[in-house]
């Protein structure tokens, strides 16, 4: 029996949350086309007959601008530490970047690493050839992998590259469980989600969802849940309501779709809207958020 952490790592928007889904074959992380769109580390556990991989979708690293950003950061530097095999994603469209060469190299010869070329699908042959001859520079890596996350391409090819590297073991966690994180969180995940689609400009970086209230009735198969959206402005306040309360009424409508595969019973969703100026600048407001800078220190 092989078992471990397998650190999913790269820059903003590579495709790690996509790729995190594709090897559980669960929705462990949401996934959108804005960059640093997880915020936490999540698990998510695959198990094969002789093998339990324990993967870790990190945030997409980046210069940061505030305090989440820092937490964001410094959730990436301690998953990698405490991983196993440090999975590397690259997105074939963008090519290597310097940021991508120097956090690779910190790695170099200090753990196995496996390198993902992803979104193989969306290039063409010459691209994909000029990006992997550009990934040759890290020839130390254990294996470098062309890959679609979103098609599901290579990853099976991915998986056994990954296993050579893992340490023998027993498994790490119970069968039935595929990631570390609760129903609440993953509500919260969700009603993010729904606002990163709908939102624009610069409202997204600074949403936030607080659950307030998750439960399900004693006398009916129906789950009340009512979370507060958080924003860091009045202004902002008001185009996540929109006209006549028509915004808040698209992100609930699509939350609750989702909410609903979560919980498998009906859901009554309600929303309010709440600004915390600067948030993101306060270790206090974060921790009332779930990013606690003390967890990741
Ligand atoms: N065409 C194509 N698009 C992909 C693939 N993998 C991911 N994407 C898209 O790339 C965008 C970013 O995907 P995510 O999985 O959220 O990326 P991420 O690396 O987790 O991003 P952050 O959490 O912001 O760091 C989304 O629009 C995905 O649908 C792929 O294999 N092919
Ligand atoms: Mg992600």
């Amino acid at each position: 029996m092989k078992s471990g952490f397998i650190c999913i790592a790269g820059l903003p928007n590579a495709g790690k949350s996509t790729l995190i889904n594709t090897l559980v074959g669960e929705k462990v992380a949401i996934v959108s086309w804005r960059p640093q769109t997880t915020r936490n580390n999540i698990l998510g556990i695959l198990n094969a007959d002789d093998c339990q991989f324990v993967f870790v979708d990190t945030p997409g690293f980046h210069k940061p601008k505030n305090q989440l950003g820092e937490y964001m950061n410094k959730t990436v530097s301690s998953s990698v530490k405490d991983a196993d095999v440090l999975l590397y994603v690259v997105d074939a469209a963008k090519g290597v970047s310097d940021a991508d060469v120097k956090f690779l190299e910190g790695y170099e010869g200090k753990m196995p690493v496996v390198i993902a070329l992803n979104k193989e699908d969306a290039v063409t042959r010459n691209t994909l050839f000029d990006a992997l001859k550009d990934l040759n520079r890290f020839g130390w890596a254990n294996a470098i992998i062309p890959i679609s996350a979103k098609k599901g391409e290579g990853v099976d090819t991915l998986l056994e590259e990954v296993k050579k590297l893992l340490p023998e073991g027993e498994k790490l966690y119970p069968d039935d469980v595929y990631t570390d994180k609760s129903m609440r969180f993953m509500a919260a995940e969700i009603i993010r989600e729904k606002g990163l689609y709908l939102l624009d400009k610069e409202i997204p970086y600074g949403l936030g969802v607080e659950i307030v209230d998750f439960k399900k009735r004693e006398d009916k198969p129906i789950w009340d849940i009512n979370a507060d959206i958080i924003v860091e402005k009045q202004s902002h306040k008001s185009i996540v309501i929109g006209k006549g309360g028509s915004m808040l009424k698209q992100i609930a409508s699509g939350a609750r779709e989702d909410l609903e595969k979560l919980v498998g019973d009906k859901v009554f969703l309600t929303l309010y809207v709440k600004v915390k100026s600067q948030w993101r600048d306060s270790e206090y407001l974060m921790k009332e958020l779930g990013y606690n800078l003390k967890d990741v220190k």
